[in-house]
Parts: structure tokens; sequence; C-alpha cells
């Protein structure tokens, strides 16, 4: 019998995949490849393209000791033809292959290319997640805003997670109001987990630096996990250690700590090192034991099964267009800053710093900081798409998209959120110990040191009045903004002008 050939891409690195479980380890050909196309579609940070190549390659050794039949194409092979349908086009050349068994891709750009492939391609729904494609569009059909909450009780029903009987544990299903507390320095918190590169790892380390010598980001120390045994061992790590006080801390940020509380498991997560079940498990077993308080099982559960698997829903719901939108019509240019370009606003400082270090920051770092600069300021949201996809070890559009264009640039009109999460320095200030001894005062909002983020909010929604003045939850902000004097608003919006100039000249603001 012919081989047919099983495609394995760099995010779908699960012993369980679909298209595993459907061929034949004793007839059919896997074929993994490292290759341009999908290294170069965005200008991914070195760490980034080192964790998914090193996990490639320390995967198809495990395929292989499982008894699999590897074809696997390395970066710098000379036959590499440079894209997932060219790799595929010459595996079925050599081996006569004419059928490839695949898992659909996470990013329409792949599905499209698989389905333009002249081979015939059976494309496998990816069972990776707790809710389906199909299951999603069943919970949206007809409703008429879609709303993670309630997107997440239908999932806390559907896997028991932190349930009794029909009833959230402990009473409620939220516990985000307890989960709202700055961090103080604390020398006895853990540290993520670190894992020393082996061979493997170094020669791709090496690799990296050689081709990709121009990418933004660090490349080294790189300490990430890259194989599934080491993925479990930073989840006992963190779920040990770090989870206790995940939920109340969750929010808070703090100069030079990039982690605080949080997993760092993202990255292992979507390129399929983690199963969400099997990290919602380890929770509620710690949760079970009494180990860990509620709010901080509950606030982790929900951005597994609650949010992760929201955007997903929506990501493939909205369709191919979903990451070009642009609904508040934003032009301005992505200004150098985000590339590590001399600023003088110490958050945004930290965390672009934070972010070329580490190819991570955490979700309220990417949400109010980075992303909230971007939406007040006016920036073209595809500019936006293109450096989260590209700095962040867990980027993949399926995820980043719904993200960045929905939940952090309103872009998606407000799909993903029913409000813009726009803010002044109030919240960076309360949430965080930035505003220390930066150059602006977060407390100032006219005048010579006044914070941009106090200017641009503001000028925002002044901006775009007619969309949100009605949005229920922005009509007292509204009434705030009319109830001061003319001349300050007048001068705010000034100031708002003459800083966005400054920034689009290429000042250092
Ligand atoms: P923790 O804070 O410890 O959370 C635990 C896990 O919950 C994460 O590992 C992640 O798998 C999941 N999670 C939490 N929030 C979300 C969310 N909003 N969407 C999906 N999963 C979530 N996450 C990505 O995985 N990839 C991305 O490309 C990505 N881009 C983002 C872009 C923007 C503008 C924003 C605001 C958020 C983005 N997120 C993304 C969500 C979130 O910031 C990261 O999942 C989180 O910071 C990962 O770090 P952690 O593992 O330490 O997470
Ligand atoms: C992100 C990425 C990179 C940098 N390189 C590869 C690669 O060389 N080979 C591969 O199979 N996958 C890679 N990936 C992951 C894909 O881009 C990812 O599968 C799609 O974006 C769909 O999520």
């Amino acid at each position: 019998m012919v081989s047919r050939l099983v495609l394995i891409l760099g995010d779908q690195l699960s012993p369980d995949m679909a298209c595993l479980r459907d061929a034949d380890r004793a007839r059919d050909t896997v074929v993994m490849a490292e290759v341009r196309s999908e290294a170069t579609y965005a200008p991914h940070h070195p760490k980034k393209i080192a964790l998914i190549f090193s996990a490639m390659r320390h995967f198809a050794e495990e395929l292989r000791g499982d008894g699999w039949t590897v074809a696997y194409t390395r970066y710098d092979d000379p036959e590499n033809a440079g894209s997932i349908p060219g790799e595929l086009l010459r595996r079925a050349d050599e081996t006569g292959a004419t059928e490839v068994i695949a898992t659909e891709p996470g990013e329409w750009r792949l599905i499209e290319a698989m389905r333009d492939c002249p081979l015939e391609v059976k494309l496998l729904p990816d069972d990776r997640f707790v809710c389906s494609r199909k299951d999603f569009e069943a919970w949206a059909e007809g409703r008429k805003e879609l709303r993670m909450e309630w997107f997440y009780r239908e999932m806390r029903r559907r896997t028991g997670y932190l349930m009794k009987g029909d009833d959230p544990a402990g009473g409620k299903w939220n516990y985000d109001k307890l989960n709202r507390k700055p961090a103080a320095r604390d020398l006895l918190r853990s540290a993520p987990m670190s894992f020393t590169p082996d061979d493997i790892t170094e020669e791709v380390l090496a690799l990296v630096q050689r081709e990709f010598p121009d990418n933004f980001g660090s490349l080294r120390p790189f300490d990430f996990a890259v194989t599934r045994g080491d993925a479990r061992r930073a989840l006992s790590h963190f779920v040990r250690r770090l989870l206790p006080e995940f939920g109340p801390y969750q929010d808070a940020m703090l100069t030079g700590e990039p982690y605080l509380n949080h997993a760092l498991i993202s990255p292992y997560l979507n390129v399929g090192l983690l199963s969400p079940q099997e990290v919602c498990d380890a929770v509620q077993a710690a949760w079970e034991a009494g180990e860990v308080p509620i709010q901080s099982a509950e606030g982790f559960i929900r951005q597994i099964i609650g949010w992760r698997e929201f955007v997903r829903g929506v990501y493939f719901l909205e369709g191919p267009d979903y990451p070009h939108r642009n609904a508040l019509n934003h032009q301005r240019k992505l200004p150098p800053l985000y590339w590590g370009a001399e600023t003088r606003m110490a958050c945004l400082r930290e965390v672009v710093a934070q972010t070329r270090d580490n190819a991570y920051a955490h979700h309220i770092q990417r949400l109010m900081v980075t992303g909230n600069f971007a939406l007040i300021a006016g920036i073209d949201p595809a500019e936006v798409h293109e450096w989260y996809l590209s700095v962040y070890a867990d980027a993949f559009e399926w995820v980043e998209a719904p993200n960045t264009v929905g939940m952090s640039q309103f872009a998606d009109g407000g799909v993903v959120g029913s409000k813009p999460y726009a803010s002044s320095a109030n919240y960076i200030d309360r949430m965080s110990d930035y505003c220390t001894g930066c150059d602006y005062f977060a407390e100032k909002k006219t005048g010579k040191g006044a914070c941009p983020f106090n200017l641009l909010y503001w000028h925002f929604l002044n901006r775009h009045r007619d969309r949100f003045e009605k949005n229920h939850r922005m009509g007292a902000i509204y009434a705030s903004w009319d109830r001061m004097d003319e001349a300050r608003r007048e001068t705010i919006l000034e100031e708002a002008d003459d800083f966005l100039t400054r920034m689009s000249r290429g000042e250092a603001v």
C-alpha cells in the first residue's frame, strides 16, 4: 500500500493529534518541516522561533521512538522547499504518496494554503480544545452579542470544573472582585521554572542566531521547556508554588518582575506540549486538596476554559477578514518605541524591554500598557496585530488576533468586548510601580510633565464620541468630560495633538 503523508505543524506537537490517530504508523510517513514561509510571515522573536524549532525536533525524536517514520526537514537543508505545501509536494515525490492527512491549522492563511495544495488533503478538526468550532457556532447561533462570561459558565457546566452539582463551587461563578490587588516586592515569590538547553536546543540556537540576526528580541538566555515532560514540570511548579496567590495578584505589575504569579505556560499550551484539560485537572486537584483558594483556582480556570476557548471560537466564527478589521479607522503608524527605541514613558519602556528580553509579558501588561497606549494613540490595528504576533512566544493568530484586534484595539467593533479597554494613567499607577521615577506624572492632567495617557485618554473618547457615548457603561465618563470647563477640554485636546504630532515625527516622547 502506498504511504500517506501525515502533516504535523510546529504548533501541533501533541501525541494525540487527530491526524496521528487517523494514520497508520506501519504505512504512513509523518512530515515535519522548518520552513521560511512560516518563519517569516511575521518577524518572530528569536526565542519564539527557537522554541518552535527545538520543540519540533524533540517531538520528531519522540515520534520515531514511538515507531513512526518521520521525514523531518531542517531550516538549513539545501533541499528545503521553503513552505509547508512545497515540502508536502517534495515528500510526495519522494514517497509516491498522493494523500495527506492533516489537522486543521490555527490560522486562515495556512488553512487556505492547505486547501490550494495540489494533493488530496484530508483536514481533520483540531480537537485539542474543550469546545469544538461546531459547538461554538451552535452556542453563538442567534445571540445578539457574544459575551465570554456566558460562554464560560457553559464550559464550567460542560467540564464540571469547580462545580457542585449544577452550581458553581463556593456559590459564585466569578471571583474577580477579590482579584485586583497591586503587588509588593516579595523575595519569597518563586520564579517560573527554567530549563537548561540540551544539545538539540543549542544547535537550534546557533541556527536562529545565524538565520535571524536582525529580528527584534534577545535569543539568550533561552530557558523555555521544549519537551512535554519539562512543560509538565513547569506546570506542577506553577500549581504548587505560584497558583495559590495567582488570583489576587493577576493584574499587578512591578518593575523588574515580569512574571509575578503568572504561569508562563501559554507557549506550551499553544504548541501542544500541554493540553488545556491536563492544566485544569492539575488546578482542580490542588483546589480539592485545599492547597489553592477558590479565587485563584477559579481565576485561572476561567482563563483557560473561558477566555482561551472563547477567543478561538470568535477567530473561526468571524472568518478570514477578522485580523484586518479596523472599526475605529485608526491609521497612525506604530511608533519605533515598540521596537525598543527610546521613550520617556517608564511603563512602555519597561514592558517593551521585558518583551524584548523574554518574548513574554503578562495579560495586563499587554492589555493596559502596550495595548491601551496603541488604542488611545489611534495606531493602525494591523500594525499592532503584527507586533503582537511577532514578539510573544505564545503568539499564533487564532489566539493573538481576537486578543489584539478585538479585546485590546476594539477594531472588531465590539465582538470580543462590549467596551474599549481605554484608560488614563490612573489604572497603571494603581496597579504598578511604573509611575515612580517616570519622566511624566500620573496625577498631572495637563501642562509640563502631564502623563500622555491622561491626554490621549480624553482625546480618544472625544474622537469616538458618536460611537461610545450611548454605551451604557460609558455614559458617566462622557458626563464627566462634559462637566469640565471648555478651556480645560481644549487644552487637553491641544496637548494630546501636540504629543501625537511629536511622536509621529519620531521624537522620543
Ligand atoms: P496566565 O496569566 O498565568 O494565564 C493562564 C493561561 O490562561 C495562559 O497560559 C493562557 O493560556 C490562558 N489565557 C489567559 N488569558 C487569555 C486570553 N485573553 N486569551 C487566551 N488565553 C488566555 N495569549 C496567547 O496565548 N497568545 C497570544 O498571542 C496572546 N496575545 C495577546 C495579545 C493581547 C493584546 C492581549 C491583551 C492578550 C493576549 N494573550 C495571548 C492573552 C494573555 O495575555 C496570555 O495568554 C498570557 O499573558 C500568557 O501568560 P501566562 O501563561 O503566564 O498566563
Ligand atoms: C510559528 C511557526 C514558525 C516560526 N515556524 C514554523 C515552521 O518552520 N514549521 C511549522 O510547521 N510551523 C511553524 N510555525 C507554526 C505555524 O506558523 C503555525 O502552525 C500556523 O501559524 C498555524 O497556527
